[in-house]
């Protein structure tokens, strides 16, 4: 009973036209998203390993809200696999994201999205725009019994289900709770920031986010948004695995120690 309400809620407060959806598909795998949550289904193998991941944001002390808070969407289909979604707030900024998944053979368990986030800021004075990124992954199809960890990189596993999360640039904090503190924490009316812990999971349901404290520099004063810093880009990877003998697992972990060792240099 986690969750279906949340589409419908937001579509009613919006009307019809906010709420559009978009499905990339690729090998094995296939991805629905829209622009009031984000994406809400990762189909790999037909099993659906994915609640939510979504963009909220905030300007300076005001409370956090989701980028479908915004209003509708533009959404660009550019091929099969490949969507970009793009918000605006008159006069202050856009935001966009290109979602961009890679399938692989079937029968395989395994798939990656990749996404290009840019926001470029409209205004003629600095913005202090901070960005968060909140996952909500059921790995294999459901909500409970899941470990997470963080090292840099997010780690998510329901064996012999594991997903990973990584960002370019790294995040300035991070947190893994479990459904739904964390998207309370960014739904409010406080202005809250990420707790760089893991709090204790009770049953199991994971979450997860990163948080970055921009400062975009001013738009040109002729309007354009060409000034050095004025736009963010930044790139992130998801990638889920099915890991099916004990002797794959330990390889898995020593190319997770190896990632590991090499970020720390
Ligand atoms: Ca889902
Ligand atoms: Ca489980
Ligand atoms: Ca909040
Ligand atoms: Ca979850």
């Amino acid at each position: 009973m986690k969750k279906l309400f949340i589409l419908t809620l937001a579509v009613g407060a919006f009307g019809a036209a906010h709420g559009a959806t978009f499905t990339l598909s690729d090998g094995n795998s296939t991805v629905v998203g829209n622009d009031v949550t984000g994406l809400n289904d990762w189909f790999i193998d037909g099993v659906d390993h994915l609640f939510r991941e979504d963009y909220f944001w905030r300007i300076g002390n005001t409370p956090e809200q989701s980028q479908g808070a915004l209003g509708p969407g533009v959404i660009t289909n550019i091929a099969a696999n490949y969507s970009r979604v793009t918000f605006n707030n008159p006069g202050l900024f856009t935001i966009s994201v290109d979602y961009i998944l890679g399938g692989s053979t079937p029968g395989s368990g395994t798939a990656d999205i990749a996404e290009i986030v840019r926001i470029t800021n409209h205004a003629s004075f600095a913005l202090p725009l901070t960005l968060f990124q909140y996952n909500d992954f059921d790995l294999n199809g459901n909500a409970f019994d899941q470990g997470a960890s963080f090292d840099g990189h997010f780690f998510q596993w329901d064996n012999p289900v594991y997903g990973m999360v990584g960002t370019v640039d790294y995040a300035d904090r991070w947190e893994i709770n479990s459904y739904p503190n964390l998207l309370n924490k960014l739904s409010d009316a406080n202005v809250d920031n990420l707790a760089n812990a893991v709090t204790p999971v009770g049953g199991g349901d994971i979450e997860f986010a990163s948080q970055w404290n921009l400062n975009l520099a001013a738009a040109n004063a002729a309007g354009g948004p060409t000034a050095p810093g004025s736009t963010w880009v930044m790139s992130t990877n998801k990638r889920i695995v099915t890991v099916p003998e004990p002797a794959t697992m330990a390889a898995l972990g020593l190319g997770l120690a190896a990632m590991a060792r090499r970020r720390r240099k």
